[in-house]
């Protein structure tokens, strides 16, 4: 196995873990493809792209205050497994005071982070979802904890607020369920349309959020390379808005960028993945309510 990269290569200023406001933690799971395969190497694509970001991302240096990058966890095994594993990093991570930053991998890791953050936090906290897909399936092709189902289990398995948005492929029966429980989001072609809601997030959302990013929520003129890509997603300046909308005046627990499934030659996808990733970590930085 390749020696793990640090996100950004070794200029930044800090990273060392105690020190560290961001936790980059690799993720290379893929059990539950569906469509193209590819995922396991997406995390070590964004940490390669990620050394020809620049540390300035135009009106910060989102790395000012640290980003450690942990050892890639192992994902051998059962589904349970990798999961517990990526819950107790995140647990630590969390217990060091840090933000976690989670490369997938499938979009399932996910539910590690989540599981962390539910067992530590004794506040609420919500999620919000970029994806072409609501993966709000209760079994997919035989499996609880395929990652077409992952934000069910964060519904009934975590009870946790849910806000999607991108989402423009789902079943009829994930339809029925966004109606039937009132599941809040916004679709990409009301971004198209510039409809959209000021504040975005529903009145009464949890304070304190977790965003997990799968990289289909974006058009594909912007990240190619994911497993199932489906046409008319967010443009790149809009998911920068939605994300700004999304934390300002919020506190980021955690998040992640999943699905990233690199093709040969596309290394324009990694690099928007990587930039992505630095991407919420300056909105982060600078846009989010103090940590207290
Ligand atoms: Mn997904």
């Amino acid at each position: 196995m390749k020696p793990v990269l640090n996100f950004l290569g070794e200029e930044g200023p800090e990273t060392r873990p105690d020190r560290s406001f961001f936790h980059v933690i690799p993720v290379p799971m893929e059990t539950s493809v569906s469509y193209g395969p590819g995922t396991a190497a997406g995390p070590g694509a964004i940490l390669e792209a990620s050394q020809q970001l620049e540390a300035w991302d135009g009106e910060s240096v989102p790395m000012d205050r640290g980003i450690h990058t942990t050892p890639a966890v192992g994902c051998s095994g059962s589904t349970e497994e990798i999961l517990s594993r990526v819950e107790s990093r995140v647990s630590r991570s969390l217990s060091m005071g840090a933000v976690p930053v989670l490369l997938g991998g499938e979009h399932t890791v996910t539910l590690g982070a989540l599981r962390a953050l539910k067992a530590r936090e004794d506040q609420d906290f919500g999620i919000v979802q970029f994806d072409a897909h609501a993966d709000l399936r209760e079994t997919y092709q035989g499996d609880r904890f395929s990652h077409a189902c992952v934000m069910r289990r964060a519904l009934d398995d975590l009870d946790l607020p849910l806000f999607q948005i991108g989402v423009r492929a789902l079943s009829y029966g994930e339809h029925e369920l966004r109606r039937e429980r009132n599941i809040p989001g916004l679709g990409p072609g009301a971004v198209h349309r510039g409809e959209i809601p000021d504040p975005l997030l529903p009145p009464g959302f949890p304070k304190n959020i977790y965003i997990s990013f799968d990289v289909d929520g974006l058009d594909p003129s912007v990240i190619r390379a994911t497993g199932t890509p489906v046409p008319g997603g967010i443009g790149w300046y809009d998911a920068l808005m939605l994300l700004e909308k999304s934390i300002f005046g919020r506190q980021v627990k955690g998040f992640d960028v999943v699905e990233l499934a690199p093709v040969p030659g596309d290394h324009a996808s990694d690099f928007a993945a990587a930039r992505l990733v630095y991407a919420v970590m300056g909105l982060i930085r600078r846009k989010s309510r103090p940590l207290v």
